[in-house]
Parts: structure tokens; C-alpha cells; sequence
């Protein structure tokens, strides 16, 4: 491991849910695609993720976009996100968290675009207003409708499974409230569909883990939305915000049920009634859907190392086993 100093870190929110950007500090990742180095962040320097995310300095909803150079010339930045548990291919809410930080640190103008080399392909990222941000996402798409699975205590649910950066099964219709103070039993519902998913076999098209659960309602309690939804990430933690690759899932399964014409608004709101408006544009294989949400900075910290502190890299199992 790399003798740790310090990390310089830029906290902010999107909709609720935190993005903590880590923009000094990094130990070097080598080169290579920033997939590539993702990998080399898991396998050799996993400290930096659990230092920035667990406790005691984070939080379990808390997602890390660690800034870095891009491989791609036609990319201004690369972007590595990871969570409580590990890493993220992608994340909406992470990039318009990443770009109301460069717009605190002055990189970024009102009508100025960043574009994003993340693990799995170019995202774009424009300020539009003061922390307004437009992100234009990865080709998204519905990759099987109707998916039955036994969920225990709830039985036969169905659902579709999407891409919208991360891999999503996605329920319209089950037993459940989804407000805020149903939180347990919608954590218990998805981590058994998570569970039964996995033991049923059922994964992506590319064989990835079905790592997100995401539960829909009508917006109701008087917000002007289209939906509200519940999201359930890898790690146990739920969405804030309205999910950003969750919201790109949805709208890759509303295009292809013919339910969303190419743009043509659908504004998604999250358990916290926060809402993120997605469109699409059609292409090869799927859509590109284009989300635009609101985020704020609230913390700039560094993180410091101090060699008596047992849990300096933050509390993993590890730590504790
Ligand atoms: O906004 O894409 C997103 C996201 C993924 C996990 C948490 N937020």
C-alpha cells in the first residue's frame, strides 16, 4: 500500500444523495483506460475508497468520484466511482456532483461542457445554470421485459432488466408503499430480489450482476413528476436522489415499450420527492438519455492519516474480522 498523507476531497449533494469528489491526493493508478484503472485502484490502492467513503468519515449512501486524468483525447477528465462496497461503472448523480465541484473550484462556466472518460464509456456533463447540470449519459437500453423471479415473503414479481450505466431490474407492479417511512420493508423487498435475482441465475446481457433495484409509484404528496421511484444500490444503501443510471433505465424501458418518444420529457422523482428530467435521443442498440438535475457543494475537507488511528482507512469487514 502507498504510505497515505492526505486526500483533498470537495463534498456536494445531488437531489439529497452525497457525491464526495476526490480532486488531490491520489496515489498514481498507472496508466492505461480509467477502467484500467479502476481495476488498479480495487486491487492495490482499495484504502482510498474506504478511507473517502466508509465511517468514520462517510456514510453508506456516500458515492466517491475520484477525478484523474483521462486515456481519451476527446475526454477533458476521467472519473473513478466507488461506494461503501466497491465501484460503480457509473453514476449520474456522481457526475453532476463532479461538476458543480469543478464549477466551485472555477473550472467549469455557466454553458461550459465537461466531457467524462468513466469506466464504462464518455459521458458529457454541462453546467446549464448555477448548480444545474445536464448530463448526457452512456447508450442505455432494456435488455429483456417481463423477468419473473420468486422473492421471498413477496413471491412471483416481474420486471425488466436495463442498462442505464449500471446493470437495474426494475418493478412496476409489488405490494409496497414506496415513502420514506416504508423504508425497511423496501430495503427488505429489494435485497430479496436482489438475493433471488442472483439465485435464479439472471444477470445482464453481458454477464454483469443485476447490482441495482429500482421500485416505481406515482409521484404523489403533490409533486409534479411523472414517477417516483425507490432505488436500492450494491451495498445495502438506497438513492437519494432519483438515481441517475436508474433514471436512464427507465427511460431506455419506456422507449422501448413505446411508451417515451425521442424528446419527450419524463421527470423522475426520488423517495425524497428531489426530481431529475429525462429525455432521450434515439440510437443503435438503445437511447441516450440525457438527465438534468441540481447539486450543491457543502464541504471542502482534507482527510488526514494520523498512524495511531485504527481505523484511518476507514471500517471495511477487514477491519473488523
Ligand atoms: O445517480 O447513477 C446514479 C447513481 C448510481 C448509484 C447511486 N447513484
Amino acid at each position: 500500500m502507498t504510505a497515505a498523507t492526505s486526500l483533498e476531497v470537495i463534498d456536494s449533494h445531488t437531489g439529497g444523495e452525497p457525491t464526495r469528489a476526490v480532486v488531490g491526493g491520489l496515489p498514481d493508478l498507472g496508466g492505461g483506460t480509467v477502467a484500467e484503472r479502476l481495476e488498479r485502484m480495487r486491487g492495490e490502492h482499495d484504502w482510498v475508497r474506504s478511507s473517502v467513503v466508509n465511517e468514520p468519515r462517510g456514510a453508506d449512501a456516500m458515492v466517491g468520484a475520484a477525478l484523474v486524468q483521462p486515456s481519451a483525447d476527446d475526454c477533458d477528465l476521467g472519473v473513478i466511482f466507488f461506494n461503501n462496497v466497491g465501484y460503480l461503472n457509473m453514476c449520474v448523480h456522481g457526475t453532476i456532483g463532479a461538476a458543480v465541484t469543478l464549477a466551485h473550484q472555477g473550472k467549469l462556466g455557466v454553458g461550459e461542457t465537461v466531457n467524462l472518460e468513466t469506466a464504462v464509456g464518455k459521458v458529457a456533463a454541462e453546467l446549464v445554470a448555477d448548480n444545474t447540470v445536464r448530463v448526457s449519459n452512456v447508450l442505455s437500453y432494456r435488455s429483456a421485459a417481463g423477468v419473473e423471479i420468486d422473492v421471498d415473503g413477496y413471491g412471483v414479481v416481474s420486471g425488466d432488466v436495463a442498462w442505464g450505466g449500471n446493470w437495474f431490474f426494475l418493478v412496476e407492479e409489488h405490494p409496497l408503499e414506496v415513502a420514506l417511512p416504508n423504508l425497511a420493508n423496501l430495503e427488505n423487498f429489494c435485497e430479496q430480489a436482489k438475493r433471488a435475482l442472483a439465485r435464479e441465475g439472471i444477470r445482464g446481457d453481458d454477464g454483469g450482476e443485476i447490482d441495482h433495484i429500482e421500485v416505481f409509484a406515482p409521484a404523489g404528496h403533490g409533486i409534479e413528476a411523472d414517477s417516483r421511484n425507490f432505488v436500492y444500490c450494491p451495498g445495502g444503501a438506497y438513492d437519494r436522489s432519483p438515481c441517475g443510471t436508474g433514471t436512464s433505465a427507465k427511460l431506455a424501458c419506456l422507449h422501448a415499450a413505446g411508451k417515451l418518444e425521442p424528446g419527450q420529457r419524463w421527470r423522475q422523482a426520488s423517495i425524497l420527492g428531489s426530481v431529475f428530467d429525462g429525455q432521450v435521443s434515439e440510437v443503435d442498440g438503445g437511447v441516450i438519455p440525457v438527465i438534468t438535475g441540481t447539486a450543491f457543494v457543502n464541504g471542502q475537507v482534507e482527510i488526514l492519516f494520523n498512524p495511531q488511528d485504527p481505523f484511518r482507512f476507514g471500517i471495511t469487514p477487514a477491519t473488523i474480522s
